[in-house]
């Protein structure tokens, strides 16, 4: 993993003349490492040590500038192997995933990027395609942009089908009650640092993903979706893959969505 150090890129964040969600189709089959815009990846992290390096070493040479690990408790030996594949810990004690991915935008926030990326730890996403998911905001102004498993290409068995329920329903939800088109609420996604804080994230669980979705829809930023691959994670799912996860996570989005829909 390479590091780029760059200039800062302005933002188009708050302007309001979004695409309301839709898929963004690669343009460029050949994306050039920017060279004026500083990118961070951001990985939230619980007992991923068997994961944790792969997904470290798939990150593209030159695109990033830093990436930041926030270990949740881990009791493997995560952090280490984070360190010694080039990333940055944090720590954070209250358990969650937001919790977690608002520990290390606090890290962040003490010299910015233009652009933060999240993807899990778990190496289900391929970090090799993180030009794409930057790509819109890079190539056109977008604020958000999620990286879709539904549309991208799937191992058979990677999105478990109670995933694959919830975020049919909760897109569907989010279609009807905020008019921005999304078919899933994938971890791989990127968003320009500005529009971020005026999304002002909160979420400090399952509610994560979701939340900044509803946010950036109701304040009219630009969205899209650009397919993404996705496959088996490396170890046991903590979420979907256990009753309990994904009876918490399902409420919890379900309840996100209602509950941002009525606070004005
Ligand atoms: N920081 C943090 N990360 C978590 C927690 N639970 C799960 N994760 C991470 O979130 C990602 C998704 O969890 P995973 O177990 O793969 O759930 P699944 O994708 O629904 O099967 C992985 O990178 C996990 O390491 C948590 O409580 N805190
Ligand atoms: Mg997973």
């Amino acid at each position: 993993m390479a590091f780029h150090s760059s200039k800062a890129h302005k933002s188009t964040a708050g302007r309001g003349w979004g695409r309301r969600g839709g898929v963004w189709w690669p343009k460029d089959h050949n994306p050039q490492v920017p060279e004026s815009t500083t990118i961070d990846v951001l990985i939230p992290a619980l007992n991923e040590e068997k994961s944790i390096g792969h997904v470290l070493d798939a990150i593209p040479d030159g695109w990033v500038r830093r990436v930041v690990v926030v270990d949740n408790g881990s009791t493997d030996q995560t952090a280490v192997v984070a360190r010694e594949h080039g990333a940055e810990v944090v720590f954070e004690q209250q358990r969650g995933y937001g919790a977690a991915c608002l520990a290390g935008l606090r890290h962040l926030a003490h010299d910015p990027p233009d652009i933060v990326t999240f993807m899990d730890a778990d190496f289900s996403d391929h970090p090799n395609e993180l030009p794409r998911v930057v790509e819109p905001i890079l190539n056109d102004g977008v604020d958000l942009v999620i990286g879709s498993r539904t549309i991208g290409q799937n191992e058979p068995g990677a999105l478990l089908p109670q995933a694959v329920f919830g975020n049919k329903l909760a897109c569907f939800l989010v279609e009807v009650l905020y008019g921005y088109r999304f078919t899933d609420l994938g971890p791989f996604r990127a968003v320009r640092w500005s529009s971020l804080q005026l999304i002002g994230m909160e979420d400090e669980d399952f509610g994560w993903t979701v939340e900044m979705q509803v946010k950036a829809a109701k304040m009219h930023l630009s969205a899209v979706e650009v397919p993404v691959s996705y496959r088996k994670r490396v170890g046991v799912s903590k979420i979907t893959g256990t009753l309990k996860g994904t009876v918490l996570a399902g409420h919890k989005i379900l309840y996100t969505i209602f509950k941002e829909y009525l606070d004005p």
